[in-house]
């Protein structure tokens, strides 16, 4: 069976958006969880035995790993085409997959400034004052509401049903949340629709559940 090599629950982000394609779509996989913590510090060890370039996720399909978290999404809706993982129509497709790259290679800001920690409490306050101090987080969040308005209804997931982009957007809610970024009623109801999803809901609570 395909191995999906991944960290912290509570921390790691791009394992969460693999691990939730693959959950969210019902699609066979064993989960192997390398602990990033001060309880193994041999953890980039251990990564650069999975793999040479010593992060996660990594997907191990048996004749060949895939090192990437885009990468691994594109395999996967290649593999299963019968699924949905995305838009089926070309023009939402596409678009799909630009707010995924554009994820993938973006909102440095909003990443540095405000980890994944499903753990952490952050009050009010200390969201505020990130908010209030860093320009490029504010332009980070603008753009992302931008992306999150676009959707055709405010009720439903980015494209209708749940599909790779959504997996992609995800932790960012995670963010958002955490450090109660001040965003609209319309980002909310979406960060609402990510946050009550089987997949999602699954990860957290393993991820509120871990030793830290
Ligand atoms: N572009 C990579 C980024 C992967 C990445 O940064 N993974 C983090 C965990 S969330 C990691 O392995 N960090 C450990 C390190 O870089 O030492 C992807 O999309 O898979």
């Amino acid at each position: 069976m395909q191995r999906l090599y991944i960290a912290n629950k509570n921390s790691s982000s791009w394992s969460m958006r693999a691990w939730l394609v693959l959950t969210a779509f019902n699609i066979d996989f064993e989960e192997v969880l390398v602990r990033f913590d001060a309880t193994n510090p041999s953890f980039k060890e251990q990564l650069s035995h999975i793999h040479a370039n010593a992060q996660v996720p990594v997907l191990d399909v048996g004749e060949f790993r895939i090192w990437d978290s885009l990468a691994i999404c594109e395999y996967l809706a290649e593999q299963h085409p019968d699924l949905a993982l995305w838009p089926r129509a070309k023009a939402l497709r596409a678009q799909a997959r630009s707010i995924s790259g554009e994820m993938h290679s973006s909102f440095m800001a909003l990443r540095e400034l405000c980890p994944m920690n499903l753990q952490m409490q952050y009050s009010t306050a200390e969201g505020q004052a990130l908010w209030k101090k860093h320009a490029a987080l504010r332009a980070d969040v603008a753009r992302i509401e931008h992306i999150w308005a676009k959707r055709a209804d405010a009720h439903a997931f980015l494209f209708g049903n749940f599909c790779i982009a959504d997996a992609f957007y995800a932790p960012v809610v995670m963010r958002l949340k955490s450090y109660a970024l001040p965003v609209s009623e319309q980002s909310q109801q979406y960060m609402q629709q990510i946050i009550k999803h089987p997949a999602v809901s699954a990860w957290i609570h393993s991820g509120l559940e871990e030793a830290v």
